[in-house]
């Protein structure tokens, strides 16, 4: 039997797939199964209704939000779930995402949203972290993530180049 789905990755607009597609590509990297969908806060709110309602029973563990602009999507699906929810502000043409990160940070008191940076790197760190959240109850999946995380430490140069 396939494993169950614990990750699920959300998505305001197509358009924010190039961005959230970091998140998936580190949770391939480090085996973990997860799910994608596209979930418009104001486009789709029946869809973001059901798929916060039935987050639970269907054994979501975490849910990585992305969106852009008037990004509601993450705050909106931490209304009505508790499954803990991350968000990552979509880099927007306009205000360059600073409005997403506004819309996803300032959550009131009782229903947060654990909020990454803008952006490409904001959603490979939501991948991050959403595997880190697994990796306390699954050792496999730790022992990959300390492997990845040592990797990436062991990639880094003792000095600058020229050739970047
Ligand atoms: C938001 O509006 C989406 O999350 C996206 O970042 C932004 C623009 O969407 P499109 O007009 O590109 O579909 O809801």
């Amino acid at each position: 039997m396939a494993d169950t789905i614990k990750i699920g990755i959300i998505m305001g607009s197509q358009s924010d797939w190039p961005t959230m597609k970091e998140a998936a590509d580190v949770l391939d990297a480090l085996g973990v199964p997860f799910e994608t969908r596209i979930v418009s806060a104001h486009r789709t709110p029946d869809r973001l209704w059901d798929y916060g309602k039935s987050a639970v029973e269907r054994g979501l563990q975490v849910i990585i939000a992305g969106a852009g602009g008037a990004a509601h999507l993450p705050g909106m699906m931490a209304s009505k779930t508790r499954v803990p929810v991350i968000g990552v502000p979509v880099q927007t043409k306009a205000l360059s995402g600073v409005d997403s990160l506004y819309s996803i940070l300032q959550m009131p008191r009782g229903f947060p949203v654990a909020t990454m940076a803008i952006g490409a790197a904001g959603a490979a760190n939501a991948g991050l972290m959403a595997a880190g959240i697994l990796a306390l109850q699954d050792a496999d999946l730790a022992g990959r993530l300390d492997q990845w995380r040592s990797d990436l430490s062991a990639s880094i140069p003792d000095v600058p180049s020229d050739d970047g």
